[in-house]
């Protein structure tokens, strides 16, 4: 498709053509109507204006076809635009297997990405190569933002709490505008940047030199930081303990929980599971496990929920423990929590001291008493 109206921005992805065809085509169809509806107002306005010498007897009062015509083919004709817009919209937030990743976190403002695998970190600007899909997963750290590539006809939702998906190939290289497309505050209209869709021979040299990453680091390898520097393994050691059950090939695991429940875990249920562990508990725990929400940002749950999908599959990328694992008594029982991964000495366990993040021992008891008094004073309390 050739046609663009003046002003309209070009069209630099394989989406943008599809839309712009479905966009035409509404225009097209607007413009038809206004013109039949606006047309007949105006003719028999002049035709019938008073003065006028015309038959006006016998004025029609229903006419059973006309009104069978006005209303089916408008009807049909929606009907037909609706099915064509949800197709479009499917393929859009259907990413294709194949192709890059890249992470995108709105924040008051400004626009984070992170790119899947090679980790390249980027503000404000996105380095992308023609003619390979890109899916976006999104997630705002604060308000409702929204993403928008007018070059790409590339728009979508970007919310706090939840990832969102969708996808680009772009067609030309250039350097195309980026902005927020969601009123989110002061500084909206400040939110943007730009898209730089390379070669993929400029791109492959611009991914070997790191980007503009003053520390590139895969995703994987930040996440393993950021899972030390929360002391995670305090908990999660390489088998299930008393403290916490291992996170070895807890991505894509069946997981039962004690309100009943049962989930496969994805990468939604990792971050949920960090953010607020009390929603779901594994049976066989308690509600001991601190919640991150606040501590860890968007930015940080990004790799970290990644190094969780890895471990267990690479040998050298599992958790390891960094607590001796706790003695276990016998004839105890704990009359609260029925599972089989419980081991008797769970009460023990529970008075045992361990180092939290911030240097203080805390019985398991005592962290729980005083995550309740205050979670978000926990919070800061842990992380300063
Ligand atoms: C104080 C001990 C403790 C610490 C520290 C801790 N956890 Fe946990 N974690 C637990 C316990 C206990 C459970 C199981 C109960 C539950 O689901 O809340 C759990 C459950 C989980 C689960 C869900 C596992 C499943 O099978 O559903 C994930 C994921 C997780 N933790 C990740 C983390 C990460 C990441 C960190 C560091 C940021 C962390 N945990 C720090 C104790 C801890
Ligand atoms: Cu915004």
């Amino acid at each position: 498709m050739n046609f663009n109206l003046p002003l309209a921005p070009t069209r630099a992805s394989t989406f943008a053509d599809k839309y712009d065809l479905l966009f035409y085509t509404i225009l097209f169809l607007s413009v038809v109507f206004t013109v039949i509806v606006f047309g007949g107002v105006l003719f028999f306005a002049i035709r019938y204006r008073r003065g006028t010498k015309v038959n006006r007897s016998h004025p029609p009062h229903e006419h059973l076809g006309l009104e069978i015509t006005w209303s089916l083919i408008p009807l049909l004709l929606g009907l037909a635009i609706f099915a064509w817009g949800a197709k479009q919209f499917i393929y859009f937030v259907t990413p294709p297997k194949k192709g890059l990743e890249v992470y995108c976190v709105g924040k008051q403002w400004m626009w984070h990405f992170q790119h899947a695998g090679s980790g390249i970190r980027e503000n404000n600007e996105l380095h992308v190569p023609v003619g390979i899909p890109v899916t976006v997963t999104m997630i705002s750290q604060d308000v409702i933002h929204a993403l928008y590539i007018p070059e790409f006809r590339f728009q979508y939702q970007v919310v706090p709490g939840r990832y969102t998906q969708a996808w680009f190939q772009a067609t030309k290289p250039g350097v195309y505008h980026l902005f927020c497309n969601m009123y989110c505050g002061t500084q909206h209209a400040e939110m943007g940047g730009y898209v730089y869709a390379m070669t993929p021979e400029a791109y492959a040299q611009w991914k070997e030199n790191g980007g503009n990453d003053p520390q590139p680091m895969t995703l994987t390898e930040r996440g393993h930081l950021i899972f030390n520097r929360f002391s995670c393994a305090n908990c999660h050691a390489d088998q299930d303990n008393e403290r916490a059950p291992t996170l070895n090939g807890v991505f894509g695991k069946k997981e039962t929980y004690t309100d009943g429940s049962s989930y496969k875990i994805d990468a939604e249920r990792l971050r949920e599971a960090i953010l607020n562990p009390y929603k779901h508990i594994v049976l066989g725990y308690g509600d001991t496990m601190p919640a991150y929400q606040g501590a860890i940002s968007e930015e940080d749950l990004i790799p970290l929920v990644t190094y969780l999908e890895t471990l267990g599959k690479n040998p050298t990328a599992g958790a390891t423990s960094s607590v001796n694992h706790v003695k276990t008594g016998t004839g105890v029982s704990d009359t609260t929590i029925s599972s089989p991964r419980l081991s008797t000495g769970v009460l023990q366990a529970r008075q045992q001291k361990f180092p939290t993040p911030n240097g203080h021992n805390l019985s398991v008891n005592a962290l729980a008493a005083e995550r309740r008094k205050s979670s978000s004073q926990y919070q800061n309390q842990i992380h300063p």
